[in-house]
């Protein structure tokens, strides 16, 4: 598997009120670490660590205002040091937010607020998206990575070897080693320890960057015009349900978004089996599938659920599938309630692939918080994937 990781998103680190309590954040640097240091030592992949060059940085906001407003990212670049020449933070410490923006009859068109200190609850739904002095460098190097990978299936990328091996049947993957993770976040709000949507990102990369002839439909059914647009398929495997790229591809019929994850977990409002898209007869209707598992199912049961999920999936006929990671559904997570144990990683990896062997997919990693198993439990959804 080429794996891509770029060292800067170590930069990121902050704090969380999980419960009452202020903690270092359970999304942290040595989760990277972690993962980077059991790929190394397996010998098996192809890691690549690459650096976001200036034009890269750039080239990643600019495809990042396709998903969120100019005013957030503005805020989550400049918020630290606006707070740090205000004297609200200290160098070392964390943006968090006091007071979240209301949704009230009177204030529709509420604007940010003008007082620095406000303004955090504007641009975020939690207290686990905080932003420390170098994050914007960690968030846009996360960004970067999808990106890239995405750039890397593109049928005209001078880096690629086209998005199959020679063997239409056999697309290739690229997995993208983003931190922070990006599934919660949508518009202009951060949250779930999410800043930009990453997988969107490759969605746009896709859609932006795609020949002429590729933002065809690659069926050759007549049926299809030559208008019809590229199509994606989000498989979304994290513990929590990812509210933001719900929301993102929510009306967009040709971006399927299916996600299997804790019933009633964070972020609570979302995630629903009735979710399913706009009412018909919206052509996006039918195009969101959430399949919502109660928490401490076994992996058995959790299996079933993956059947519907790819069989959906497959029904699509995606030129590109997206995979949203996580390993916070392992059985020791401290923020996931399901029992999946390490060796159940190689089944999912493999029942993944087997299903989708023909779409060329990008892997964004999500959470997963128990760091000393990371690796290993990402090896093994690895090793599954590539039998
Ligand atoms: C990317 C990702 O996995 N984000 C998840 C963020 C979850 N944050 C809140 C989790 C709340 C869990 N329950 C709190 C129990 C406190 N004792
Ligand atoms: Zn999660």
């Amino acid at each position: 598997m080429i794996i891509l990781h770029d060292e800067d998103t170590l930069l990121h680190e902050t704090v969380e009120l999980l419960g009452s309590k202020l903690i270092p954040a359970f999304e942290s640097p040595s989760r990277i670490k972690a993962i980077v240091q059991s790929i190394n030592h397996s010998g098996k992949h192809d890691l690549r660590t690459i650096t976001a060059s200036a034009a890269d940085q750039t080239s990643a906001v600019e495809l990042a205002k396709a998903t969120h407003s100019t005013g957030y990212l503005s805020h989550i670049q400049h918020v630290f040091k606006q707070w740090l020449d205000e004297g609200l933070v200290e160098e070392h410490g964390s943006v968090l937010p006091e007071c979240f923006r209301l949704h009230n009859t009177a204030n529709s068109k509420l604007k940010p607020p003008k007082d620095t200190f406000a303004r955090p609850g504007y641009y975020a739904f939690d207290m686990s998206s905080g932003i420390s002095q170098h994050s914007w460098r960690a968030i846009i190097a996360s960004a970067n990575l999808a990106v890239q990978a995405a750039h890397l299936l593109l049928p005209t990328s001078p880096t690629s070897a086209s998005a199959t091996n020679g063997d239409e049947t056999e697309a290739k993957s690229v997995l993208a080693l983003c931190r922070p993770p990006g599934h919660h976040c949508s518009g202009q709000q951060a949250g779930g320890y999410c800043y930009i949507n990453n997988i969107a990102l490759a969605i746009t990369t896709f859609r932006h960057f795609s020949p002429p002839a590729q933002k065809t439909r690659r069926t050759s059914n007549p049926h299809f015009s030559s208008t019809s647009r590229l199509k994606f398929a989000i498989l979304d495997l994290d513990f929590h349900h990812g509210n933001g790229t719900q929301e993102l591809f929510y009306g967009d019929p040709n971006v399927l978004y299916v996600s299997i994850h804790g019933e009633d977990e964070f972020p609570y409002y979302t995630g629903a089996a009735s979710e399913t898209g706009p009412p018909a007869p919206d052509p996006a209707h039918g195009t969101n599938l959430n399949l919502p598992l109660a928490t401490g199912s076994s992996f058995d049961e959790y299996l079933r659920k993956l059947h519907v999920a790819l069989q959906a999936v497959r029904d699509f006929k995606a030129d590109y599938l997206l995979v949203s990671l996580g390993f916070d559904t392992f059985h020791l997570d401290p923020l996931g309630k399901f029992d999946i144990r390490t060796e159940n990683y190689k089944v999912m990896g493999w029942q993944v692939r087997s299903a989708l062997r023909d779409i060329p997919g990008v892997i964004a990693l999500e959470g997963g918080y128990v760091v000393d198993r990371l690796g290993e439990n990402l090896l093994n959804f690895l090793e599954g994937w590539e039998i």
